[in-house]
């Protein structure tokens, strides 16, 4: 019986959700030279979110955040080794599950760290 509920109840949801639900929240992080906005970055542990990158400068910016990908759970979207890399205009989604914690980002570009391009991601 508890079988069936379940069964009857998946199915339910296929009907009412989208194949690939978005999460619920969204924060979006721009890039722009030298620097990342918001700054610190605050996301809530265990809750899923979608990260929306911009990079509204005139150069290319990455984020790179190595430890913070590695931990989360990429639910969409792709940060290979753990940065994601943007020319100007470009921008890109990623839903994940983050893990508690405080992560450094940085930008990878030459010189943009020591311009400032860097932050925190604070996972409370
Ligand atoms: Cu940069």
């Amino acid at each position: 019986m508890k079988r069936f509920f379940f069964a009857a109840f998946g199915s339910l949801l296929m009907l009412t959700a989208p194949a690939a639900a978005a999460p619920r929240t969204s924060v979006t992080i721009t890039l722009t030279s030298h620097r990342y906005t918001p700054s610190p970055i605050y996301l809530a542990g265990g809750v899923p979110v979608r990260l929306i990158l911009q990079n509204r400068g005139g150069k290319d910016h990455d984020f790179s955040a190595a430890k913070f990908f590695r931990s989360s759970r990429l639910v969409a979207g792709r940060a290979p080794s753990g940065e994601v890399r943007l020319g100007p205009g470009q921008s890109a989604i990623i839903d994940l599950i983050p893990v508690r914690g405080s992560y450094k980002v940085h930008c990878g570009e030459f010189g943009h760290k020591l311009l400032g391009m860097s932050t925190m991601i604070i996972v409370l």
